[in-house]
Parts: structure tokens; C-alpha cells; sequence
């Protein structure tokens, strides 16, 4: 079957722009092609600006419970297509049908929980120094606001950024990951069926240098939200910092699990193979380090070999199979790059290997593997997003703190421990965005904030209700009914 050819959506229509140069996605379990999509260029992306522009006057004019009853719209509309929707992501990127499913279930879950901030959206008021006048905050749109998204939750990030910014008023071009232009494309189609107004959401696939660079630069752009890797993301925040736009990143992770001497070891290990061997090992919040008890080492590690063992990895849309492949050429070669590095530096425990033979041939299967590493080795350190696990043995909670602080990022933690005071300790502790108490890195809820510190982002938290403020101006209103002039700083014993 011929793969589909997809057009840009600009302006409430799917266009190819003549002659257009295309690209196609390909799944990563077999080498099928999914679609065919137009490679973009700066006269699509000022085209897509154009007619985000033209349409903000209107969707601002909006009364936000109406936006959010549109919202409401498209979260029907992911309900309806959740199984074709779940199944598209796993054969465009590869996590397993289960995760494929839940991807598109976060999308929903947070295009509903936006919907209801349509009849939030709060400032504040707050008293006055002089008698007769009343003070107040109001949230109002930023105005054009540009989304770029990573292959990783191709449904679930971009509705985080779409649907939060449109509820504040904004009007939206989408700029998604090449890898998984097709879960883009299914995603802007539920926004169309909703009867979201042409031009307040536009889509313009294409490279990042082509599409990316030109939208960001748009003086009519007053917003950037990036989430992926932090080379991209630095050069997306120096461009944008140089027409003083708002940038918001979502960056990389380096994120720790400590397991101390008194954990639950069946619990910790359960949330191990999750955090460390889900979505591949592909997610900013994917657990990427092991901080083990000495006490606990060889008894824990004797127990993560025998499951580690038992993955079954293989085609994700086998419900059977636990881990499929990684999402694209570049993403397996990073991946082996650093097993070579980890090869060098630390002590290989399991896996290591990229699979060959019959179907593993088609496709980018590598093995869920664990090294034995001293903290500060490159593997230790770096992001790796795959299917690769650091442990580091430390002799006591001071020495985990510190092993788990001292790297560049600081997304996702998590301490298993049967001690009340410790997991307190634990919360206050750890350098991060996100801390679990008795459960894995990964696994956050869009009704609460998300995000991180150091080198994983700037520009506030993603989801719960602080996700409008990375959308919105917050204008302040002061009402003088005295009917006279009155000096603020000056007259402040003035009866
Ligand atoms: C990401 O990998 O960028 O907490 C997002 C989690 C998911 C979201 C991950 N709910 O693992």
C-alpha cells in the first residue's frame, strides 16, 4: 500500500505547496513507510505565522469557556480515534502498544484538564495603600506562539503545549518532530474535527533548520515552548532571546533511583524494569541511574539479572512483548556509541548488544543493558535515552544525595525507603523537578506540574494549572474611584 501523502495544515486547510520536496517516516520494528509529508520551508513557516496572526484577534476575542468547550471537542475526538491513534504512535516510533495507548490517553487526559482551566484562568486581587482603589491581575494571550515537539510522546507533548496555549488565547503553529510527523498529523485532524477556527492551529512539518529556525525568528512570533534535546534547546533560547520572546525548555535527564537498605527490593525492582527498560529507555523522566545500598548491592542486582533477562523484546504491537525497538537509525547509533564509551569506562552486567537475526534485522532492537559504573564516568553523567542503566554503589543516604545531585540536569528522582523521615529528607534533598517517594522516575500526572532544573529547562513547568502561566501575560489593573489624584509611595497616610 502506497504511504499516504500529507499536506501542511495552514489556515484551516491541508495544502501542498507546488513542488514541494517531501520526507517519509518509517517504523522502526520493520522499515515500513507510515507517510509521506511535506518538507517545509520558510515561505510555508512565514505562511503558517501568517495565518496564526490573522486569527489571534478573534480566538482572543473568544470567552475562554467557549475555547474550553472546543477543548472538550478534541478530547472526544482522541476518545473516538485512542486505538488507531495508539497503534500509529507505536508504529511510527516504536514504544509498545500499551505505551502507545497511554500516550495518547496523557493527551487526553490534559486537553480536558485545560478545557476546565477555561473557566479558571485566575488573577488575583489584592488591596490597595490608598483608600478607593482597587488592585488586580488579569492573564492575557501572548499572541502567536510556536510548539515544537519530540518524537518521545509524539501525541501527549504537543497537546500539553497546544491545548494549554490555546485556552489562554493563543493562536498556534506546530513545528513536530520529523520521526513521528504522522501522530502530528492525527493530532491537528482532532483539533479540525472539534471546529477549532482556521489559523489558530497550523501545522508546518519539516526540519529544524528549514521550519524550525524561520518560525522562531518571525518578529510576529511572541512564544517559543521546545521540548527535546539541550543543544537544540540552547540555540532555540539565544535566538529567541534576541527578540526579547518568551522560551520555554524542556530539556534532557539524568534522572536517579535510590534504593536504600531498608527498601521494599521486590517494589523497587518492579519500578526499575518500568523506569529504566519503558518506552525503551526513551524518556526525559526514564530512569538512567541506579544509586544502590551497599548492603542491598549484590542481593538487588542478583535479582534485576534475573528479570532483565526474562524482557521479552520484540514487536510492540505484540502485547506479549515488554521493550521494542528504539525509534530511529540515529537514535540506535547514539545509543550503541555510548554502550562502546560505557564499554570502556565501567563494567558491563547485562545486555550491551544491538539483536540480530530474523526479524531483528528489520528493525533497531537493543538489549536492556546494565552497567556496573563509579559516579562520574560519561555514562554515568550523560544522557543517553535508551535502554541503558548506570549503577553506583554508595555506602549510605548522604553519598546517594550527592551522587544523585551532581549531575547537569534535573528533571525526575525517586527514593525507595521504608523510612518516613528520610523520604521527607529525600524530597527536600533531591535537585529536581519531580521527586517519587517508593515509585519510579517516570510515570507523572498532567494535573501537576512538570519539569526540572539546572540544564533540563527554563521558563517555568509544563501541565497542571501553572501550565497557562507559561501562556499568557499577566496584566495588572489599578481602579482609582476617589475621583481625585492620588500618589502612590506619597499619600500612603492620607485618610
Ligand atoms: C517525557 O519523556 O518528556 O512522566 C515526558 C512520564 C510521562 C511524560 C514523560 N508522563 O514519564
Amino acid at each position: 500500500m502506497a504511504a499516504p501523502e500529507i499536506g501542511l495544515f495552514i489556515d484551516g486547510k491541508w495544502t501542498t505547496p507546488p513542488g514541494a520536496a517531501r520526507f517519509t517516516t518509517r517504523n522502526p520494528t520493520n522499515g515500513e513507510v507510515v507517510g509521506s509529508f511535506v518538507a517545509g520551508t520558510a515561505q510555508d513557516a512565514n505562511a503558517a505565522v501568517t495565518a496564526a496572526y490573522k486569527a489571534f484577534p478573534q480566538w482572543k476575542a473568544t470567552p475562554p469557556p467557549a475555547r474550553g468547550e472546543i477543548l472538550l471537542r478534541v478530547a472526544q475526538e482522541l476518545k473516538e480515534r485512542k486505538e488507531s491513534i495508539g497503534r500509529i504512535v507505536t508504529q511510527e516510533m516504536g514504544k509498545v502498544i500499551a505505551e502507545g495507548r497511554g500516550d495518547v490517553q496523557e493527551a487526553i487526559d490534559f486537553v480536558e484538564y485545560m478545557a476546565g482551566e477555561g473557566r479558571r484562568l485566575f488573577g488575583e486581587t489584592v488591596p490597595s495603600e490608598l483608600r478607593s482603589k482597587f488592585c488586580l491581575t488579569v492573564r492575557q494571550p501572548k499572541g502567536v506562539v510556536v510548539c515544537i515537539t519530540p518524537w518521545n510522546f509524539p501525541t501527549a507533548i504537543p497537546n500539553w503545549k497546544i491545548a494549554a496555549a490555546l485556552i489562554c488565547g493563543n493562536t498556534v503553529v506546530f513545528k513536530p518532530a520529523s520521526t513521528t510527523a504522522m501522530c502530528a498529523v492525527e493530532v491537528v485532524r482532532a483539533y479540525e474535527a472539534a471546529g477549532l477556527p482556521p489559523g489558530v492551529l497550523n501545522l508546518v512539518t519539516g526540519s529544524g533548520g528549514a521550519v524550525g529556525n524561520p518560525l522562531i525568528d518571525d518578529p510576529r512570533v511572541r512564544a517559543v515552548s521546545f521540548t527535546g534535546g539541550v543543544d537544540t534547546g540552547r540555540s532555540v533560547n539565544v535566538r529567541g532571546a534576541q527578540d526579547m520572546k518568551a522560551v520555554h525548555l524542556e530539556l534532557g535527564g539524568k534522572n536517579p533511583m535510590i534504593v536504600m537498605d531498608d527498601a521494599n527490593l521486590p517494589l523497587a525492582l518492579e519500578g526499575l524494569l518500568f523506569g529504566a527498560f519503558g518506552t525503551a529507555g526513551q524518556r526525559c523522566t526514564a530512569t538512567s541511574r541506579l544509586i544502590l545500598h551497599e548492603k542491598v548491592y549484590d542481593e538487588f542486582l542478583g535479582m534485576l539479572d534475573q528479570r532483565v533477562a526474562g524482557l521479552r523484546l520484540g514487536d510492540p504491537l505484540d502485547p506479549a512483548t515488554d521493550v521494542g525497538p528504539v525509534a530511529s537509525a540515529d537514535q540506535e547509533k547514539k545509543i550503541l556509541d555510548y554502550i562502546a564509551i560505557g564499554r570502556g569506562e565501567a563494567k558491563l552486567r547485562t545486555g550491551g548488544n544491538k539483536l540480530t537475526g530474523g526479524a531483528y534485522d528489520k528493525g533497531y532492537f537493543i538489549a536492556p543493558t546494565v552497567f556496573e559504573t563509579a559516579h562520574g564516568t560519561r555514562i554515568s553523567k550523560e544522557e543517553i535515552f535508551g535502554p541503558v542503566l548506570s549503577v553506583i554503589k554508595v555506602p549510605n543516604y548522604q553519598e546517594a544525595v550527592r551522587v544523585a545531585n551532581d549531575v547537569d540536569y534535573g528533571l525526575s528522582s525517586s527514593i525507595y525507603t521504608r523510612d518516613v523521615n528520610l523520604a521527607f529528607r529525600a524530597m527536600d534533598d533531591l535537585e529536581c523537578g519531580i521527586t517519587y517517594v517508593n515509585a519510579p522516575t517516570i510515570g507523572a500526572e498532567v494535573q501537576l506540574p512538570f519539569g526540572g532544573t539546572k540544564k533540563t529547562g527554563t521558563g517555568g513547568r509544563e501541565a497542571g494549572s501553572v501550565a497557562v502561566e507559561e501562556f499568557t501575560e499577566i496584566k495588572t489593573v489599578f481602579v482609582d474611584f476617589s475621583n481625585r489624584l492620588q500618589k502612590a509611595q506619597i499619600d500612603t497616610t492620607a485618610s
